[in-house]
């Protein structure tokens, strides 16, 4: 059977806040994604800490020249993180920048294709980005679980590499996703609920009734 895994957002601004649902919910998830509100608000040294408790996914969203990229794909790796997120549309040197930094601390890469916001300038762009992501070796793709079409289409062109999709809860996104997904990426429905803990293990227990 094919296991969907649970990746906690934790865009939450507070660190003890952070650690205490990353804990709590540590038994549903398989890794925790930390994003621009977290980082800017208790410093990259939280990578390391939340690492103690899941591997950790670094959505810095890089999208720079290869230089600066790598830069940043460089320091989310020496803070422990295990794989960073690039946004595609920054072109093939930028995403091979970052590569080559994941593969000297055996770390992985993700690959935006569209967002689940918009799709008004991703549209004829992100197939590209997706083919791009499987020529270079990237290990994954974030897809919009808002456009389950679209991450269908998606996964036909990249087979067996990781698809990522985020959008599940907040913002309305579609479980239909799991038919092509290997990792559904929550984080409001999870940490803004009252009880985290229990929505993490509904969300959990959801994914495995749809395998
Ligand atoms: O809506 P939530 O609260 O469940 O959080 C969703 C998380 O996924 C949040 O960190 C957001 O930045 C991220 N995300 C999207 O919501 N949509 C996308 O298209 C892409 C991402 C993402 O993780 O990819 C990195 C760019």
């Amino acid at each position: 059977m094919r296991k969907i895994e649970l990746v906690l957002a934790l865009d939450v601004l507070e660190r003890e806040k952070a650690l205490d649902i990353a804990n709590d919910v540590k038994d549903y998830i398989s890794h925790i994604k930390v994003n621009y509100p977290l980082v800017l608000s208790c410093g990259v040294g939280i990578i390391g800490e939340l690492s103690k408790i899941k591997p950790v996914i670094a959505d810095f969203k890089i999208a720079d020249i290869p230089y600066t990229s790598e830069i940043i794909a460089r320091i989310a790796f020496e803070n422990g993180a295990k794989a960073v997120i690039v946004h595609g549309f920054a072109g093939r040197e930028t995403v091979k920048a970052v590569l080559n930094v994941a593969k000297e601390f055996d770390g992985e890469v993700y690959v935006v294709t569209e967002l689940t916001s918009s799709e008004e300038f991703f549209k004829g762009i992100s197939d590209k980005i997706a083919k791009m992501a499987v020529e270079l070796g990237c290990h994954g793709i974030i897809a919009p679980s808002t456009r389950p079409e679209r991450v269908k289409a998606l996964k036909e062109i990249v087979g067996d590499i990781k698809i990522l999709c985020p959008g599940i809860g907040a913002q309305g996104g579609s479980l239909e996703v799991v038919k092509y997904a290997t990792h559904i990426i929550v984080g409001r429905a999870i940490y803004n609920s009252k009880n985290p803990k229990k929505s993490a293990e509904e969300i959990y227990k959801k994914l495995s009734q749809l395998d």
